[in-house]
Parts: structure tokens; C-alpha cells; sequence
């Protein structure tokens, strides 16, 4: 077992790896930029080393930095987290070739689900179910055209570098495929310094519904059920829930299984997530893989009671899984507190926090790095804490959610409290009813003066 971990990361996640490294003791090691100098992570790890100043390109992206600090400390494991480096391939490489334990995929892997057109091939060669449309990369524009014809109006066409939506256009009418082939190109240029497009039939009103899985490295997966994460706005998930409301028994041993298959046939080794759209027939389609822990693991360690980080940690030291599939035994809800103003476009509100009070009580789980007296820095993600209520049934994890919203209290910020406690109490939302599409009608209302 490793005797070290890194941890390359910062926030709630950092706190989040630290915790599971004491509880099996393993030493941790804190990096942090100049502008976390006063994080949790920092005072709550073992040792820590600042690896730069506080823009994330020259200190939690700096992989030279990073491998420095993990070399001085003689550290022999790294956990990257979500987000920064973590579905990097350079760095799961130079991790390799210092002999540095990367925990999590493999440069080949990674790069290999990086590219959404190669992902997508792989999958269809693995026999998971995909959505139909252009064999992969489409090379020119009169094949775009005849692609499109054959799929059927109306299509989506996607940037194979894409991700978060960049790059993505749906298309309706064939008149109107030239400007979206040429701004979708630019966009994806642009923003990934490549221009690889493929095509999909469109699935119109879709749920985003991914499964967990965890593989070994033997070769074996197995998967933790479902997380519904439909509830986003501009590709940035604001709540998620398991199981989902539009899950069957049924459903779910069809996604589960093809989620052990992608696993397996890539031999996938370590926590990862198969991303799928699932239409209102509950049909699914191949989306795309995360190669890393995700921001909403936890929903999943709370229905299954399963610590998905410990078993990141143990499945890179080469420690082989049961095999077993995990269903819930209960409902958990996660809401992203962001430090932003919901009811201003929910653009940033960065500062000091001048009081906190955070909810407790049966069945509340907070994962979170700030304090009263917190500074948020302006230069990274706006997440400042994960609200988590489980309960027996979706109705009491709702309820939970509204006490444990009421309850919190932050001082000197804005954030997304507000929001959650509306989004409890919306119809569609507490019905169940809810696709991609719900934040495009949601608005919020106004507080009430007091
Ligand atoms: C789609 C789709 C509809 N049809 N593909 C958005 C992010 C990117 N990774 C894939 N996305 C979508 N792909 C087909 N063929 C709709 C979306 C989509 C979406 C997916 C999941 C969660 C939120 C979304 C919001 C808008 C569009």
C-alpha cells in the first residue's frame, strides 16, 4: 500500500482524499497556489508544499511544479481530483515515468476517451448501445451533407475535442447545416486547437444518466448504479440524484451492463463514469467516459455505502474488487453551493465569507473546504460546498434538503442557496419530471423583502 499521496488538487475535493487517506493511514501530502495558503487542505494535510502563485496555469496545472513537490516529499502515489489534471494524459505519463503512482487512468485511456470520436468507435466496436449517425470523423462538408440526409433531420453535430458543450450544434434543416458545420468548426478550433466534427441524430428533451463503475486490474468492472444529473445549466450540473426518479429495476441492469461492458472491453482500471442520454422511451445512448472521481461520487457512496475514493486508492495499489454490483438502499440528493448570485445570472460572487453556519443532522453530509473568515479567491471554480441529504425515500431526501437549506446560513457572499430551496419546491422537479431542457424554462423568484 502506498505510504504517501499528493494530492493535486485544492477545495473540497482535496479535503475529500485527505479524509480517506488518515482513515487508512496512509500520509498526505497538500499542494496549494498563493492564494490558498490559508485552505483547510493545506492545515489538514500531513505536509504541504505551495507550488506556485494563485492562476491555476502556474501552480495547479503546473505539472513540473507538482512533480517536484511529490519528489522533495518522497511521496509515491498521486491523486489528482477532479477537474485540473486529473483527466490529463501528459501528466498520467510523467507520473509513470517517475515512478509516481497516478490514481487514476492511463495516459492511453485517457486520451483514447479524451477524443469523443475515438470514444465512440471503441464503444460501438464494445457493443454499447450508441446514438446513430456518422462513422466517425466526418471529412468534408458534402459528406456532412449526405451524413446528415441519411441520419435524418434533425442532427447534432459535435466537436470530437469537445466537451461542456463547446463546439456542439443541433441542426434542423438542411439549409441550415453549412453555417452550423462552419461555426461549430471555428468554435472547436478555437477552443481545442482542433476541428474534428462527427454527427448524431438529435435526442431531443434527453436525461443525462450516468453510471459509476470501478474497475481492477484484472481486467473485471463492476458498476454502483445510476446518478441523474439532467439538472444543468449551461453544462454545469446544479443538482443530482440517486436513484433516478425515471430509473426501473429494468433500466438499470440494461445501463449497468452496458456500462461493465465499455469497463471491460477497454480494461479500465479505477473509478470512472459512463456517461449515457437516455430518451422518454428509455432508450440510452453512449455519451461519454469520465477517467475520473466526479464532483458527485459522493450521492453514490451515500446510496450504496461504499467509499469510492478508499477504493480508487486500493485498485491502483493492485488490489483486486469483489465483482459484486452495488443497487441503492436509500435516496441521496447533492446540491452545488456556488458562490454566485442566482437570482443576477448566477455570475460569481467571490469574497470573504463573514458568517457561516453550516446544517447538520441525521442524514445531512456536507463536503466542503470553507469556514467563516473565508476568502474565496476569484480564480477558481465557484463550488464552495456539496449539501448531501439521504433518507429512505425520495420525498423524505427532498425534505431533508429544504430543513438543511433553510438552515444554512452564509454572510458575505452570494450563493445558490436560494436556488435549491425554490428548485425543492418546483412541481416538475419534486414530480420527478425533469429533462436537460428544465433549466431553460426555470427562472427564479423574487425574494421575499425582510
Ligand atoms: C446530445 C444531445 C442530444 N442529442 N447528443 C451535451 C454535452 C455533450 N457532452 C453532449 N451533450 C448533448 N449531446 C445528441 N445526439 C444533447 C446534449 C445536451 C446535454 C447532454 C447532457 C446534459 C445536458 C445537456 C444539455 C444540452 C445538450
Amino acid at each position: 500500500m502506498f505510504k504517501k499521496i499528493l494530492i493535486a488538487n485544492r477545495g473540497e475535493i482535496a479535503m475529500r482524499v485527505i479524509r480517506t487517506c488518515k482513515e487508512m493511514g496512509i500520509k498526505t501530502v497538500a499542494v496549494y497556489s498563493t492564494a490558498d495558503a490559508d485552505s483547510l487542505h493545506v492545515r489538514f494535510a500531513d505536509e504541504a508544499v505551495c507550488i506556485g502563485p494563485a492562476p491555476s496555469t502556474e501552480s495547479y496545472l503546473k505539472m513540473s511544479n507538482i512533480i517536484a513537490a511529490a519528489e522533495i516529499t518522497n511521496a509515491d502515489a498521486i491523486h489528482p481530483g477532479y477537474g485540473f489534471l486529473s483527466e490529463n494524459a501528459k501528466f498520467s505519463k510523467i507520473c509513470e515515468e517517475h515512478d509516481i503512482k497516478f490514481i487514476g487512468a492511463s495516459a492511453e485511456m485517457i486520451q483514447k476517451m479524451g477524443d469523443k470520436a475515438t470514444a465512440k468507435s471503441t464503444m460501438i466496436e464494445a457493443g454499447v448501445p450508441c446514438v446513430p449517425g456518422s462513422e466517425g470523423v466526418i471529412p468534408d462538408f458534402d459528406t456532412c451533407l449526405k451524413v446528415a440526409k441519411e441520419t435524418g433531420y434533425p442532427v447534432m453535430l459535435k466537436a470530437s475535442a469537445g466537451g461542456g458543450g463547446k463546439g456542439m450544434r443541433a441542426v434542423w434543416t438542411e439549409e441550415d447545416l453549412l453555417p452550423a458545420w462552419e461555426s461549430a468548426r471555428q468554435e472547436s478550433k478555437a477552443a481545442f486547437g482542433n476541428d474534428d466534427m462527427y454527427m448524431e441524430k438529435l435526442i431531443e428533451e434527453p436525461r443525462h444518466i450516468e453510471i459509476q463503475v470501478v474497475g481492477d486490474s484484472n481486467g473485471r468492472a463492476c458498476h454502483l448504479s445510476e446518478r441523474d444529473c439532467s439538472v444543468q445549466r449551461r453544462h454545469q450540473k446544479l443538482t443530482e440524484e440517486t436513484p433516478s426518479p425515471f430509473m426501473t429495476d429494468e433500466l438499470r441492469d440494461k445501463m449497468g451492463e452496458a456500462a461493465i461492458k465499455a469497463a471491460e472491453y477497454i480494461k479500465y482500471e479505477g473509478a470512472g463514469t459512463v456517461e449515457f442520454l437516455v430518451d422518454k422511451h428509455r432508450n440510452f445512448y453512449f455519451m461519454e467516459m469520465n477517467t475520473r472521481i466526479q464532483v458527485e461520487h459522493p450521492i453514490t457512496e451515500q446510496v450504496v455505502d461504499y467509499d469510492l475514493i478508499r477504493e480508487q486508492i486500493l485498485v491502483a495499489a493492485g488490489v483486486p474488487i469483489s465483482g459484486k454490483n452495488y443497487y441503492p438502499q436509500l435516496h441521496s440528493i447533492e446540491c452545488r453551493i456556488n458562490a454566485e448570485d442566482p437570482y443576477k445570472d448566477f455570475r460569481p460572487s467571490p469574497g470573504r465569507i463573514t458568517n457561516l453556519h453550516l446544517p447538520g443532522g441525521h442524514g445531512v453530509r456536507i463536503d466542503t473546504h470553507v469556514y467563516s473568515g473565508y476568502i474565496i479567491p476569484p480564480n477558481y471554480d465557484s463550488m464552495i460546498a456539496k449539501l448531501i441529504t439521504t433518507a429512505q425515500t425520495r420525498e423524505e431526501a427532498i425534505n431533508k434538503m429544504k430543513r438543511a437549506l433553510d438552515e444554512f446560513v452564509v454572510e458575505g457572499i452570494k450563493t445558490t442557496v436560494p436556488f435549491h430551496r425554490q428548485l425543492m419546491d418546483h412541481p416538475d422537479y419534486v414530480a420527478g419530471n425533469y429533462t436537460t431542457k428544465f433549466m431553460e424554462d426555470f427562472e427564479m423568484e423574487e425574494p421575499k423583502d425582510n
